[in-house]
């Protein structure tokens, strides 16, 4: 049994469109995807505001909180929760050169404004983490924007969503690129100097996801690593990606089972979850995948993470620590290895 709680986003259930080719499958209703990830075990979904709201520019600010707590409604009657909503930013018109570091300060008002619905959002369903994935905050040609200027304009945005709600937690979604060039978040490092600049610390953390540690070269046990120590692993998005390329989101563990296994083996060791945080997979199906498949890469995470946490919880650290101490680190990665190959 897994001591874990797990959730998921309803963008993880999709038709299989990419910016080459139309849709595989048949798109799924909302209603139908909560269903289906309570049955999977599931206790928890994560959402974009637009995700909650669709076509959220046409309601007013209170119509918006209705239409929120219709899909509270929905979640209750599943018996699920909300983990975080997360302004999404890049689809608009108007954040076409990004969110709070687009170079037009009305486009910047508008980025603020969502995230102030949001945060409105999740107090109707009922959780207080604010995720931003900072998806065209960045250059996609270096001498359009100072970084230096970018940087201090996302501080000023999150200081400004601190004041708006005083238990609003933000977390911040590093990823280096994709879909700009260079981003201005690109580690769990930059995250966490952010939060330090901010006027209130101590509610803003981070999120880190497997594939976009792996984009920055970085290892993703070690990034979540650096977040626990300092209290600030939030989330995660656990999933995996093939080396340096477009951001994949496999299926967890499938292309690095022993960089999986030392995620799984951290979050276990630090008690990850104790403060009620979720392990989150951010996992999208093959492009060729059948309808009646849609949910199977879910499956498969939620098997790969359960058994990796049972070896983690039953690896040996007296054998560990002998090896240490002998300076006999072979010895203990074939250990590592063999744990994983079901040999011990
Ligand atoms: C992109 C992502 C995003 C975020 C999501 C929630 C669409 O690489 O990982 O998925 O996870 O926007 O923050
Ligand atoms: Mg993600």
């Amino acid at each position: 049994m897994s001591k874990f709680k797990f959730s998921v986003g309803p963008w993880n259930v999709h038709s299989g469109a990419d910016s080459y080719g139309p849709a595989t499958r048949e798109e799924i209703p909302f209603e139908e995807k909560v269903k289906r990830f309570s049955e999977l075990g599931f206790s928890a979904v994560q959402f974009h505001d637009d995700d909650v709201v669709p076509n959220m520019d046409s309601f007013s600010e209170e119509d918006i909180k209705k239409e929120a707590r219709k899909v509270k409604a929905v979640l209750d009657n599943y018996n699920m929760a909300a983990e975080f909503v997360a302004p999404r930013l890049w689809m608009d018109r108007r954040t076409t050169d990004g969110g709070y570091m687009s170079s037009d300060h009305k486009d910047r008002e508008y980025a603020v404004w969502r995230s102030y619905r949001s945060i409105d959002i999740a107090h109707e369903l009922g959780c207080n983490k604010i995720v931003l994935w900072l998806a065209r905050d960045g250059t996609l040609c270096a001498e359009s924007k100072s970084p230096v200027w970018a940087t201090k304009m996302l501080v000023d945005a999150i200081n400004q969503m601190l004041r708006y709600n005083s238990k609003a937690l933000i977390l911040i979604e590093s990823k280096p690129n994709e879909p700009v060039d260079r981003s201005i978040c690109g580690t769990i490092g930059h995250a966490m100097g952010i939060s330090a600049a901010t006027t209130d610390p101590s509610r803003v953390g981070g999120l880190v996801e497997s594939a976009h540690a792996i984009l920055a070269g970085l290892d993703p046990a070690h990034e979540m690593g650096f977040a626990l120590a300092l209290g600030k692993l939030w989330g995660v998005h656990l999933n995996d990606q093939n080396s340096i390329k477009f951001d994949q989101d496999k299926s967890f563990g499938v292309e690095n089972l022993r960089q999986a296994f030392n995620q799984v083996k951290l979050l276990v060791e630090n008690n990850y979850g104790s403060n009620g945080e979720y392990i989150g997979l951010d996992v999208k199906a093959m492009r060729t995948t059948k309808t009646e498949d849609s949910y199977k890469h879910l499956e498969n995470s939620l098997n790969i993470f359960k058994a990796l946490e049972e070896k983690a919880r039953r690896f040996d650290y007296d054998f560990q620590k002998k090896c240490v101490e002998n300076r006999d680190f072979e010895s203990l990665e074939m250990y590592v290895m063999k744990l994983l190959m079901g040999i011990v």
